[in-house]
C-alpha cells in the first residue's frame, strides 16, 4: 500500500456547505441517498474528488440532472468529477451490504442492531463524499427502517421528524454543528433506554439517554453517574458546556476499539458502558467511568475543535486522555491513578516506542491510520499534555486551553496550534518542546549527585535512543520535578525562599544543578522525577539503601512507589544471574513490606500497589534480551518466597480486609480489595492448599465479579485445587452473560502454563466467535499480550498458532488482526531460539494475501 505523508498535506479542493443523508435500511441491503452542497476552495480546475469504497453507485445527478459518465470515473476508492462548476448539488445513491460488512467500520450489523463507526475512514463506506477532518458540514439524516424490528431510529444533532407508512418508519436528525464526516454516525435497533437529565452551568436542560439491549438496561446506572460527573467536571475543570439539547450513548457488542465519541450520539463497546457489581469487575467499572469521560470530553476536544489531519490524531486524543486521567484522578485516589497510569505507559508504550512499530507523536508517514491508534498517539500525547501543564502551571495551562477553545472553535488544526496557545498565554517560547511531537523514542535520562562542602550537585544526562527512520535524536526540554530528602526523611529546601520541590528543566545533552544545604546535612537522597514529570527512562546510582529511605519517608506517592518497584526488580534480576537466593532477597525487602502492610489502614489500594512486583515482561523488557522464560522463574521464586516469609501477615490480611457490607466501586473498597487479592497471590504463589480452599469458598461466596473473578484468577493460574469446578461453575452461572464469559476465556488465556493446543480448544470451543472482537481479544489478544511466559514458549508453538489466527482473523476483520500482530514487536529481542521461530512464522503469514493493515504492521516488524 501507499504511504501518506505529512508534508504532502494541501487544503481540500472542494468545501461541504450542507448535508442531507437519507438511509433506507433493510434486512439484506441499504440505500444511501446523499445530497451535498458542494464548493470550490481550490484550484479553478481542479477535478472534484470523493472518497468511497465498495459503494455500488446507483445514481448520480449534478443540479438535479443526470451527470454523464462520461464526465466521471469511479476506481472502487475514489470518484473523481471532471468538468463541475464551482458551486453544485451533487445527488447520489449507492447501495451497500451491511450484513455482510464483518470489519465492523462503516455501516454494520451487531446482534440484530444497525450501526456506524466512522472513524477514522469509515464513511467512505457509506456513501461518497470528502472523507477527511478538515472537511466540516451541517448533516440533516433520515434514517428508515421496520417500525417492528426498529423502533428506534437515531442520528446525530436533534430530531426534527417523523413518520409512519406500511410498517416502516422514519426520523430525521439534525445536528446543527458543523462536523467532519467522522463524527458521523446512526443507530437502528430495538433497544431499551435509561433516561435521566442534566442542567448545565448557564441552565439549559440536556436530556441524557443510554441505550442497551433490553436484558442490559440493568446495567446502566454507573454510566449515567459518570456522564453526569463528567459533564460538571468539564465545565468546573475547563468551562467547558454541553452543546446539544440531546446526549446519546448506544452500547454495542461488536465494536473494533472501547468507544467512539460521535456528535451527539456516542456508540460504546459494551465492555466499556455497561457495569453491574454482579457481572464486572472494579476494574470494569472504573474503565467505564474513564471512558464515558473520556467520549465526553471529546465533545471539545476532538468535535467542537478538531484535527486537519490524522497526522494530528494526538491533539484530540493525547489531549482527551489527560483530560480523563485527571478527572479520574479527582474522583479516585490521585496518587493510585496516577502509580496504575505510569505502569501502563512504562509496561505497554514504552516498548512500541522502542520497537519496530515505533513512531512519533505526530507521526511523518503511515499507510493505514487505524495502525496508528497507538499508546504513542494517546499515552505519550497525554504525557505530552501534561508536561506542559506542569511547566506552565494550571492557571496559565487553564488560559492557554480556553485561548484554543475559543481561537478555534469549528475548525479543524494541529498540534502546533495547541502548542502556540500555550506559548501565546504563558510567554515562553516552546519551540523545543515541540520536539517531544516529532522525535519517537522513549529518552533516557541517567542521574548522578555529590555532596561535597555542603553542597549538592546533581549531573543529568538525556539521551533518545535511534528509532524507524529517526537515527539522530535532538536534546528534548525535558521536566525533572525534584526534592532532597536528608537523613532522617526530611525534605531540605532548595533555594533562598525554602521551596522543598523545585521543577528543573533539562534542555542540554548534559546539565549540572548546585544546592546549598543547611549546616550538618550528611546524607542526601534525590527524589526525582516526582509525579513522574516526564516520560523517560530514569536511570541512577540509586542504592538499595536510598530506595528504602524513599520507600519510607517520600511523600510522592509516585516516587514511593517506584522505590518500590526498583527494589523488587533488583532482588529479581539477581534471581535471573543467580547471584542472589530467593529466601534471602525475601528476607531483605520483608521488613520494608511489613512497614507498607502497617500502614496500609490510611490507604490499601497505595499499599497494594506497593507491594506488587514489577510484572516478569516489564522486567524482560527492560534488558537487552527478552528472556521471558529465565525472568518469569526468578519472578515466581520471589513471589514463593515472599509468601512464605510473610505469611503470617498475608493471612492477617485476608482476615482484616475480608470483604463487609454491600459491594461498592468506591476507592476505599476498592483499594480493600485490591489488597485481599494482593495477600491471597503470595499466598497461592506458595501453592500451599490452605489458600485454595479459601479461594474455592470466596469463589462460591462472593456477591461481586471482583471477588468471584479474583478468586477464579488465582485458582486457575496456580492450578490450585478446586480449579476446574470453579472454571465450570462459572461458565454455567454466567452462559449468557457475554462479557462474563469473556473473562472466563481470558482467564484461561492468560494462565501461564496455558500451551497452544489449550489455545487452540478455547478457539474452537462453541462459545468462541471470531466475528466478536471482545471474544477474540480475550482469547487471543490475552494470549499474546497478557501470557509472555506461554506465547514465547521456545518450541514455537505459541507463533505458529497465533500466525495462522491472524491469517484467518483478517479475512473478516483486518483492523484486528493489525492490531493484535503488535504483539510480535519483540521479534528482535527475543533469544536466538525464539526469534528464529517467530521470524519463520511471520515470514510464511506474510506471503498469504493480506489486509493493507497487517500487511504494515508484519512488515515493519519483519524489516
Ligand atoms: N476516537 C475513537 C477512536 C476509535 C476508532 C479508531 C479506529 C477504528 C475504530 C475506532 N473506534 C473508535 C475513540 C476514542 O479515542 O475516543
Ligand atoms: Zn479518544
Amino acid at each position: 500500500a501507499r504511504a501518506i505523508h505529512l508534508q504532502d498535506y494541501r487544503a481540500p479542493d472542494f468545501r461541504v456547505e450542507r448535508v442531507a443523508l437519507d438511509v433506507d435500511l433493510y434486512e439484506d441491503h441499504a440505500i444511501v441517498r446523499a445530497t451535498l452542497a458542494m464548493q470550490r476552495s481550490g484550484a479553478a480546475d481542479a477535478p472534484c474528488r470523493l472518497d468511497g469504497v465498495g459503494l455500488t453507485l446507483e445514481q448520480l445527478q449534478l443540479d438535479g440532472a443526470d451527470w454523464p459518465s462520461t464526465h466521471y470515473h469511479y476506481d472502487g476508492e475514489v470518484l473523481t468529477l471532471e468538468g463541475v462548476p464551482d458551486r453544485f448539488v451533487l445527488a447520489t445513491v449507492v447501495r451497500l451490504a451491511p450484513q455482510l460488512n464483518t470489519e465492523l467500520e462503516g455501516l454494520y450489523r451487531s446482534n440484530g442492531m444497525f450501526c456506524t463507526q466512522c472513524e477514522a475512514e469509515g464513511f467512505r463506506r457509506i456513501t461518497f463524499y470528502p472523507d477527511r477532518p478538515d472537511v466540516l458540514s451541517r448533516f440533516v439524516t433520515t434514517v428508515r427502517a421496520d417500525a417492528v424490528r426498529y423502533p428506534v431510529l437515531l442520528s446525530n444533532g436533534n430530531p426534527i421528524a417523523q413518520g409512519e407508512e406500511g410498517g416502516r418508519h422514519w426520523v430525521t436528525w439534525e445536528d446543527p454543528f458543523p462536523k467532519p464526516s467522522y463524527l458521523f454516525a446512526l443507530v437502528a435497533g430495538d433497544l431499551s433506554c435509561q433516561e435521566d437529565r442534566y442542567v448545565t452551568g448557564s441552565g439549559r436542560e440536556v436530556a441524557l439517554r443510554l441505550y442497551a439491549e433490553p436484558q442490559d438496561l440493568d446495567k446502566l446506572d454507573h454510566a449515567m453517574a459518570s456522564l453526569k460527573a463528567s459533564m460538571l467536571w468539564d465545565e468546573q475543570a475547563y468551562g467547558r458546556e454541553y452543546d446539544l439539547d440531546i446526549y446519546m450513548i448506544v452500547a454495542v457488542s461488536h465494536f473494533n476499539m472501547g468507544a467512539m465519541e460521535n456528535k451527539g450520539l456516542n456508540i460504546f463497546n459494551t465492555s466499556c458502558v455497561l457495569a453491574h457489581p454482579k457481572t464486572t469487575t472494579d476494574a470494569g467499572f472504573q474503565r467505564v467511568e474513564s471512558v464515558i469521560a473520556h467520549e465526553y470530553f471529546h465533545n471539545w476536544s476532538g468535535n467542537r475543535v478538531t484535527c486537519r489531519d490524522w497526522f494530528q490524531l494526538s491533539l484530540k486524543e493525547g489531549f482527551t486522555v489527560f483530560r480523563d486521567q485527571c478527572f479520574s484522578a479527582d474522583m479516585n485516589s490521585a496518587a493510585v491513578k496516577r502509580i496504575e497510569d505510569v505502569d501502563m505507559l512504562r509496561a505497554h508504550q514504552f516498548p512500541e516506542d522502542q520497537g519496530p512499530m515505533a513512531h512519533p507523536v505526530r507521526p511523518q508517514s503511515y499507510q493505514k491510520i487505524d495502525n496508528f491508534y497507538t499508546l504513542t498517539i494517546y499515552e505519550k500525547g497525554a504525557e505530552i499534555v501534561r508536561m506542559l501543564h506542569t511547566l506552565l502551571g494550571a492557571d496559565d495551562f487553564r488560559r492557554g486551553s480556553d485561548l484554543y477553545f475559543e481561537r478555534f472553535d469549528g475548525q479543524a488544526v494541529t498540534t502546533d496550534d495547541f502548542v502556540a496557545c500555550m506559548a501565546e498565554v504563558s510567554g515562553r517560547d516552546l519551540a523545543q518542546f515541540k520536539r517531544w511531537y516529532s522525535q519517537a523514542g522513549t529518552p533516557q535520562v541517567t542521574v548522578s549527585g555529590e555532596l561535597e562542602g555542603g553542597r549538592y550537585r546533581l549531573s543529568v544526562h538525556q539521551q533518545t535512543p535511534p528509532t524507524p527512520g529517526q537515527p539522530d535524536k535532538q536534546p528534548l526540554l525535558i521536566p525533572l520535578r525534584l526534592a532532597l530528602l536528608d537523613g532522617a526523611g526530611h525534605h531540605l529546601p532548595l533555594n533562598a525562599q525554602g521551596d522543598t520541590e523545585l521543577l528543573l528543566e533539562l534542555t542540554e545533552p548534559q546539565q549540572q544543578w548546585e544546592f546549598a544545604l543547611p549546616p550538618g546535612v550528611e546524607r542526601v537522597v534525590p527524589s526525582l522525577l516526582r509525579g513522574f514529570s516526564a516520560p523517560v527512562m530514569l536511570a541512577g546510582e540509586d542504592s538499595e539503601a536510598a530506595l528504602r529511605h524513599l520507600l519510607t519517608h517520600d511523600d510522592d506517592g509516585f516516587c514511593r512507589w517506584d522505590a518500590a518497584q526498583r527494589l523488587y526488580r533488583a532482588a529479581i534480576l539477581r534471581l535471573v544471574d543467580a547471584t542472589g537466593r530467593a529466601a534471602e532477597e525475601a528476607a531483605q525487602l520483608a521488613p520494608a513490606m511489613k512497614a507498607v502492610l502497617a500502614g496500609a489502614g490510611e490507604d490499601a489500594a497505595a499499599a497494594a500497589l506497593l507491594l506488587a512486583l514489577p510484572s516478569a515482561t516489564q522486567l524482560a523488557d527492560s534488558l537487552p534480551e527478552f528472556d521471558i522464560a529465565a525472568v518469569q522463574q526468578a519472578h515466581d521464586a520471589l513471589a514463593a518466597a515472599l509468601g512464605h516469609a510473610l505469611a503470617t501477615d498475608w493471612w492477617q490480611v485476608l482476615e482484616r480486609w475480608a470483604p463487609v457490607g454491600e459491594y461498592q466501586p468506591v476507592a476505599a473498597d476498592i483499594g480493600a480489595r485490591a489488597l485481599y487479592q494482593q495477600a491471597a497471590s503470595y499466598l497461592a504463589a506458595t501453592a500451599q492448599p490452605e489458600i485454595g480452599d479459601v479461594m474455592v469458598r470466596r469463589f462460591a461466596e462472593a456477591d461481586n465479579m471482583t471477588d468471584q473473578l479474583g478468586a477464579l484468577r488465582l485458582l486457575v493460574h496456580e492450578r490450585l485445587q478446586g480449579a476446574d469446578a470453579a472454571l465450570a461453575d462459572f461458565a454455567r452461572q454466567w452462559q449468557h452473560e457475554p462479557l462474563v464469559m469473556d473473562q472466563w476465556f481470558g482467564v484461561q488465556a492468560s494462565a501461564p502454563w496455558q500451551t497452544a493446543a489449550g489455545i487452540e480448544a478455547l478457539l474452537e470451543d462453541a462459545r468462541f466467535d471470531w466475528a466478536t472482537p471482545n471474544r477474540v481479544r480475550s482469547v487471543l489478544g490475552q494470549f499474546s499480550n497478557a501470557n509472555a511466559v506461554a506465547f514465547h514458549r521456545a518450541d514455537g508453538s505459541g507463533y505458529r498458532l497465533f500466525a495462522s489466527a491472524l491469517q484467518r482473523l483478517d479475512q473478516l476483520n483486518p483492523q484486528m488482526a493489525a492490531r493484535l500482530a503488535g504483539a510480535c514487536g519483540r521479534l528482535g529481542r527475543l533469544p536466538a531460539v525464539q526469534q528464529h521461530a517467530l521470524r519463520e512464522a511471520l515470514q510464511q503469514l506474510v506471503r498469504q494475501p493480506l489486509s493493507g493493515n497487517l500487511d504494515e504492521v508484519l512488515t515493519r516488524i519483519l524489516a
